[in-house]
């Protein structure tokens, strides 16, 4: 994924909007709109109209609108389902992601129902809005645009917005400069980045990730992210585990559980042990897990969003063929060794002299007759 060829882009570090706003002014950004399609909101609506990065930020026009989303790729953790079941599936060369093709940051823009508003509204029979990306990749000989569509539904409930801003700072390339959309609680996939159009149609766009129904809203799902699966841990009774937990379509985490025998037993994490809630984030998470047992365990976690939606035990049973949404419990395999047991372990383990006193004392080793 690279971002647009446009010249004069202007540098990354910038600290304030007031000077971003001069940045984004002066560059590219009318000419990619002008030079590529006069009209950045076209198809169904009243008035079509060309808006430029200026117009939208004059809030005598739109009400600016800030918001902390995460956005969450339906690829999050593909990586396991690689790993399990190899070849059996179609984008595996394109993205094995782990547990981090998700994140969390603060917009601002505005609501992009208050834009078509200013387009006179939707014609009838309109009922998605078609989102252009400035890049460009090949498909069956063709040069095509990024393109995806979100419901007008989604959109009425000014839940999609147009952001130029991220974390206060000048929206970075590589997360979609000068302007990208977010769609709130939805799969990454519909949150454009480069947008240089969008138009209203009818029927939900023919894009990618549908997987025969279109991914919208992502299911609960969590991730541990500290320790890391193969690693080895000396502990002195517990083990000092981080992560996410997060679910789509407006839904927040209600409870995280961990588990360090496979998912028999569970300890739910203490509620000041999560971030605050939020209807459209994530909860990150931290937990100091009891383990008493040496070797290696299988720690596992699990979360229940408001609606009372859990994830599924294992990998396998979400499989698909874009191997999209692995949102099973997450378990990792670490190797526990319990400093605070030692004295115990050892003692089990013995010395040779111990160990001829156990067998010495109730019984031989060996069956007489
Ligand atoms: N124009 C354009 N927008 C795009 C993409 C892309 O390839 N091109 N990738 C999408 C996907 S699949 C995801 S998961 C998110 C990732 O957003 P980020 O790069 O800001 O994390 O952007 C989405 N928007
Ligand atoms: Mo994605």
């Amino acid at each position: 994924m690279t971002g647009p060829k446009t010249k004069a882009l202007a540098p990354q570090t910038f600290g304030h909007l007031t000077k971003n706003e001069k940045a984004i002014e002066s560059d590219s950004w009318d000419t990619v709109l002008r030079e590529k399609h006069p009209d950045m909101l076209d198809g169904l609506v009243q008035d079509p109209r060309s808006f430029t990065l200026d117009d939208l930020m004059d809030e005598s026009k739109f009400p600016r609108v800030e918001k902390t989303v995460t956005m969450q790729c339906s690829g999050t953790r593909r990586i396991e389902q690689i790993t399990k079941y190899a070849g059996q599936g179609d984008e595996v060369p394109q993205a094995p992601w782990a547990e981090g093709a998700i994140g969390t940051a603060h917009y601002v823009g505005v609501s992009l129902r208050k834009v078509v508003k200013a387009c006179g509204g939707l014609v009838d029979g309109a009922k998605h809005l078609e989102l252009y990306g400035a890049d460009t990749y090949f498909k069956d000989d063709e040069a095509m645009n990024y393109l995806v569509s979100v419901p007008w539904s989604k959109v009425k409930a000014n839940e999609v917005l147009l952001a130029w801003e991220m974390n206060g700072e000048i929206l970075p390339r590589i997360h979609g400069y000068p302007l990208r959309i977010v769609v709130m609680g939805y799969i990454g996939a519909r949150s454009v980045k480069w947008l240089y159009r969008i138009k209203a149609i009818r029927e939900p766009s023919r894009a990618p990730m549908t997987d025969g129904i279109q991914i919208q809203e992502m299911p609960v799902s969590s991730a541990i992210m500290s320790p890391w699966t193969k690693q080895v841990l000396i502990h002195n009774g517990k083990i000092r585990c981080k992560g996410w937990a997060y679910s789509g379509g407006g839904r927040w985490p209600e409870r995280v559980e961990l588990s360090t025998d496979g998912g028999f037993n569970w300890y739910t994490i203490p509620l000041e042990k999560l971030s605050r809630k939020r209807k459209w984030t994530w909860r990150s998470w931290e937990f100091d897990l009891p383990c008493d047992v040496e070797g290696w365990i299988e720690i596992v976690c699990r979360s229940w969003d408001n609606s009372r939606n859990t994830q599924p035990p294992d990998v396998r049973t979400a499989w698909n063929w874009g191997l999209h949404l692995t949102s099973s419990c997450h378990r990792i395999s670490v190797y526990s060794v319990n400093k605070d047991a030692a004295g115990d372990e050892s003692a089990a383990r013995g010395t040779w002299d111990e160990y001829e006193k156990f067998w010495s004392q109730p019984d031989p080793r060996d069956a007489k007759d």
